[in-house]
């Protein structure tokens, strides 16, 4: 049984340290051994699988379901998929969770960093440009992020580095029999 595949699922607004957590958390599980590990990150994927998408609830909604489709073979071939995106509904969240508890287990980890540090932080200068008007629809500026309300697991890296953040992961992990 702790052989069967499983998908971290972290979800949080741009800024939030969900990329950076997500590639510490890979080096971790890669360093065990045992189980492939993939990551599928929210700008890589966009760029892959879905460049032709937006940021409209429809097309948010496609995005999200690309990756939970990807994750779920991940996971039905005893891997580990490690997912990083904003997915900012409950509802599209719901189904990737669903998809993927047919094949192995999911982990979701809300990176809950406030919206306040995330625009102080504002490392590619988005929030900057959505206050302005000039990015629409941006998650927590002038699109919505609906918190999740019972994810497997809460982090928030306001004065936390990265190492502790992932750490926490893996203690959920290991506290979930899965590694
Ligand atoms: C949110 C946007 C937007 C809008 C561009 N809203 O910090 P980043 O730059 O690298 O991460 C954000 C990324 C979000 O893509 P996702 O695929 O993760 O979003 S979703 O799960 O909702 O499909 C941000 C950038 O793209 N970006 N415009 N309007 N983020």
């Amino acid at each position: 049984r702790s052989r069967q595949g499983f998908t971290v699922f972290f979800t949080g607004l741009s800024g939030s340290g969900k990329s950076t957590i997500a590639n510490a958390l890979m080096v971790k599980l890669m360093e065990m051994g045992g189980r492939p590990v993939t990551l599928l990150d929210g700008d890589v994927v966009r760029k892959h699988l879905s460049s032709e998408l937006g940021f409209s609830k429809e097309h948010r909604d496609i995005n999200i379901r690309r990756i939970g489709y990807v994750a779920s073979e991940i996971t039905k071939n005893g891997g580990i998929a490690i997912c990083a995106p904003i997915a900012p509904y409950t509802s599209t969240r719901r189904a990737v969770r669903e998809m993927i508890e047919d094949y192995g287990a999911f982990c979701e980890v809300h990176v809950a960093t406030p919206l306040e540090e995330c625009e102080r932080r504002d490392r590619k200068g988005l929030y900057k440009l959505a206050r302005e008007g000039k990015i629409k629809e941006f998650t927590g500026i002038s699109d919505p992020y609906e918190e999740p309300a019972s994810p497997e697991l809460r982090v928030d890296t306001t004065g936390v580095d990265v190492d502790n953040c992932a750490h926490q992961v893996i203690l959920k992990l290991e506290q979930l029999g899965l590694i």
